[in-house]
């Protein structure tokens, strides 16, 4: 197979040194995976903001690592986001996209991420080879799922960080049930690695309820949403 850099339609940037995303989690306490998201399918306009800008912010008010979409349809994200944050922010990046070709993976490399998301409900049986191609590039992934049987594929893949999504992608509905249910549940078959809950997540009261379960969050649109980016993170 050849090598997405030898047939990407623009040279990709040569990868960049990036810290580690698994490690920035396991640091003591609740890490927050703070997002850059303008816009979304199920918000719409979030906030017409300078990705760089909002990077900043969120890394003045304690974030751990910084989720960049890079979608451009929906979400109104790019790659040029992703590499503008990198060279501004010292914190490790997710590459937040719909990856759907290993091709997606040496791009995240190339642009700066230190790691990259992998959607079970997406991937399916597909996941592991996924890992696999994430491991041989030097990248990390958080490996989301939503539902038991997806929980049960990333775990047979292998996954070290195991994202749970409490929005259903198909539906955009949310359950804040779904990722103290699974993430137990995880624990329960034994999975050792970093637990990250994803989405929806608004208020202190309900980010104190994950300590304890969760290393750490993903919050988007309500951090988005605020009038202080570094304000809201340090609440
Ligand atoms: C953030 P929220 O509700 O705080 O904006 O959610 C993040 O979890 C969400 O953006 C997300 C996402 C995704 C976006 C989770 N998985 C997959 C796009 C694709």
């Amino acid at each position: 197979r050849k090598r997405a850099s030898e047939v990407a339609p623009y040279p990709l940037p040569k990868p960049p040194s990036v810290p580690s995303f698994k490690e920035a989690l396991l640091r003591p306490g609740l890490s927050v995976i703070a997002e850059v998201k303008k816009q979304s399918p199920s918000a719409g306009v979030i906030r017409e903001v300078d990705p760089v800008e909002a990077a900043l912010a969120y890394a003045r008010g304690g974030a751990r690592a910084v989720s960049v979409l890079t979608e451009p349809h929906r979400f109104g994200g790019s790659l040029l986001d992703l590499k503008r944050v990198r060279e501004a922010v010292d914190l490790p990046l997710l590459r937040k996209d719909f990856v759907v070709d290993p091709f997606m993976l040496e791009e995240a490399r190339a642009f700066g991420a230190s790691a990259a998301l992998l959607i079970v409900a997406l991937l399916g049986e597909l996941t592991g080879a996924y890992l696999e191609e994430v491991r041989r590039l030097g990248l990390e992934a958080l490996v989301e799922v939503h539902t038991e049987r997806e929980l049960e594929i990333a775990l047979e893949a292998g996954a070290e960080i195991l994202g749970i999504n409490n929005r259903d992608l198909a539906t955009l509905h949310i359950n804040l049930e779904t990722a103290p249910r699974l993430g137990r549940l995880a624990r329960k078959r034994g999975f050792g690695g970093v637990l990250v809950a994803e989405s929806g997540y608004a208020r202190r009261e309900e980010l104190k309820a994950l300590e304890g379960l969760f290393d750490a969050v993903l919050v988007g649109t309500s951090l988005m949403r605020s009038p202080n980016l570094e304000e809201a993170l340090r609440q």
